[in-house]
């Protein structure tokens, strides 16, 4: 029996790659992680921001809180087994009005992380609907291999190198519309993306980036983990610690490490680098 998720929704998630919309908190909980998210944007304005968006779980506590919520660790257990540790996180902001969009793509093609059998939960801090620009994803792309990536540096794409895959059939998308509190999870060779945000409201996601099971090896950089559940260190298995307060000296050290060897993963072999 799953821990948390229907059999159903495990099926789904095998079958087409995603599930959603899965409840992990009410609305009023959701708008209280806005909240401090907004305040810890106000305070450290250039910690958090969409230049320095990865893994701000390693520095923000109520961010470490989210990436170790025991309902969303229920829901990866239900889908990648008993052991597994986290690789990072981004805060994926489209601001009201902006014309910031996610061309069409599959996480695995440049983490370096094999095999390709991890997951993204996708938690909507605010809500994220049509007009909002929420994620839209290829059901079944996930049993095919990974396709060749276009990289076109679009300056309103906000993926690393603007990376897309042409020619998808876009009749096929489901959109993912969520309530805040509510998330999606996608496995790492499933197309997705979303549009632009053409609401007056800012849509605020937080992808954790993704858990992965026990036997995953990062081969192209640094083995940098947070160990989430069950035993799963491999040789090279750098820990990473929890902050232990917002912005702790320590942990601001460690958000710049992981960061850089992120950087050097995610545009290795790239012509051009953005600062995200
Ligand atoms: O937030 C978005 O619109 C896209 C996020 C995404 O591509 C991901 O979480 O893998």
């Amino acid at each position: 029996m799953p821990r948390f998720l229907s059999k159903q929704q495990v099926a789904q998630y095998h079958e087409q790659g995603f599930v959603a919309p899965v409840d992990i908190m009410s609305e009023d909980e959701a708008e209280a992680y806005l909240q401090r998210l907004q305040a810890a944007e106000t305070e450290y304005p250039d910690d958090l921001n969409a230049e320095n968006r990865n893994n701000p779980h390693l520095a923000f506590s109520f961010l470490d809180e989210l990436v170790h919520h025991p309902l969303i660790l229920d829901a990866v257990e239900d889908l990648i087994g008993v052991r597994f540790s986290l690789w990072g996180s981004v805060l994926f902001i489209k601001e009201p009005q902006s014309k910031h969009y996610v061309s069409w793509h599959q996480d695995a093609t440049y983490m370096g992380i094999e095999p390709q059998n991890f997951v993204t939960p996708w938690l909507a801090l605010s809500a994220s609907n049509l007009e909002m620009g929420c994620m839209s994803m290829i059901p079944g792309s996930h049993k095919n291999p990974i396709h060749r990536h276009e990289e076109t540096f679009h300056e309103d794409n906000i993926l690393t190198r603007g990376q897309q895959i042409e020619g998808v059939d876009e009749s096929l998308a489901v959109d993912l519309i969520l309530k805040p509190g509510q998330m999606s999870l996608h496995h790492a060779r499933t197309i997705h993306g979303s549009r632009q945000n053409r609401s007056s409201k800012r849509r605020a996601g937080y992808a954790i980036q993704a858990y992965v099971p026990q036997g995953g090896r990062q081969v192209l950089g640094e083995n940098y983990w947070l160990p989430m559940r069950g035993e799963c260190r491999e040789a090279d298995f750098i820990e990473l610690a929890r902050p232990s307060a917002d912005m702790a000296p320590q942990a601001i050290v460690e958000r710049q490490r992981v960061n850089q060897n992120w950087a050097d993963i995610l545009y290795h072999g790239a012509s051009r680098k953005r600062s995200y």
